[in-house]
């Protein structure tokens, strides 16, 4: 079978790429828990009729490799210096080596990026420019250390979701930043984020995210990008990859459902938007 094949071969390929010491069960499986078109009322993409492209499944973590299914992220440069506004460049290539230029609209973006900090400590989600030549563009601010770009985007010739991670080195004198301990609350801007759920390795696992300003709970967040709220998961270690959806959002409460496909740490990210603002909350949670 296709899959099976490919499969074997990406395994084979990424375990020569990690090295010794990586057993392919510990690496983490199949990204992407979509929420349903009913369940997401409010986002355009589906109420047009949309479907939201299944990623590619691999059975292997997103983000780990820079070329997956003929496509491959090709930074501009690989070093970037330190700085608030550092133009950021790179394109993806397609299987005949030319950069891509059309793409599928997800979440009313044609490319996500997530750019993060080896260690977790920096974090960001940024909507790159296109320019017809197929080169994205867009302003990091970046302390200095060791980075990992992720481009989580569905080229139209592909058709399915693809996330492609590539190394960035960013000049200058950074000490690594321990990971925080486990935590179910973040305070960020004077917004508490409370983070309820048990993550359980290669099952779904609800995730219930509240928001409160000054101990009143926040009842109106806004949409952003087609949903009350976003959340990217990255492994501690290697950062894998895993953006979900809400399931369903009412009041206070934001609900995932969330399938981490191994145990260990994870970063969780939530993006939400209030008062016209997007911000984002990190807290640590253990997968068992
Ligand atoms: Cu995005």
């Amino acid at each position: 079978m296709r899959t099976a094949a490919r499969l074997g071969a990406t395994v084979l390929g990424l375990a020569a790429v990690l090295g010794a010491g990586w057993g392919v069960g510990a690496l983490v499986g199949p990204v992407g828990a979509p929420a349903s078109a009913a369940e997401h009322a409010e986002d355009e993409d589906h109420a047009a009729g949309g479907h939201e492209p299944a990623p590619v499944d691999t059975g292997l973590p997103a983000g780990l490799a820079v070329s997956a299914e003929g496509h491959t992220l090709d930074l501009a440069a690989d070093a970037l210096p330190a700085g608030d506004a550092v133009p950021l460049s790179f394109r993806l290539l397609g299987p005949d080596g030319t950069p891509v230029t059309a793409y599928e609209t997800v979440h009313e973006q044609d490319l996500h990026l997530v750019v993060v900090r080896r260690d977790l400590s920096g974090y960001q989600h940024l909507h790159p420019e296109l320019a017809p030549d197929g080169t994205w563009t867009t302003a990091v601010a970046l302390q200095p250390g060791s980075w990992r770009v992720l481009a989580d985007a569905t080229p139209s010739d592909l058709g399915s979701g693809l996330v492609l991670g590539a190394d960035l080195a960013v000049g200058g004198t950074g000490e690594p930043v321990p990971l925080p301990a486990p935590s179910s609350t973040a305070e960020v801007d004077g917004y508490t984020v409370t983070v309820e759920g048990d993550l359980v390795a290669g099952q779904e696992s609800e995730v219930v995210v509240r928001v409160a300003r000054d101990g009143v709970p926040v009842t109106d967040l806004q949409p952003y990008l087609g949903a009350r709220g976003h959340l990217v998961a990255l492994r501690a270690g290697d950062l894998g990859y895993l953006h979900v959806h809400p399931t369903t959002a009412s009041g206070a409460e934001v609900r995932f459902a969330v399938e981490v496909p191994a145990a260990g740490a994870h970063r969780l990210f939530f993006d939400f938007r209030h008062g016209d603002v997007v911000r984002t909350a990190a807290v640590t949670v253990d997968a068992r």
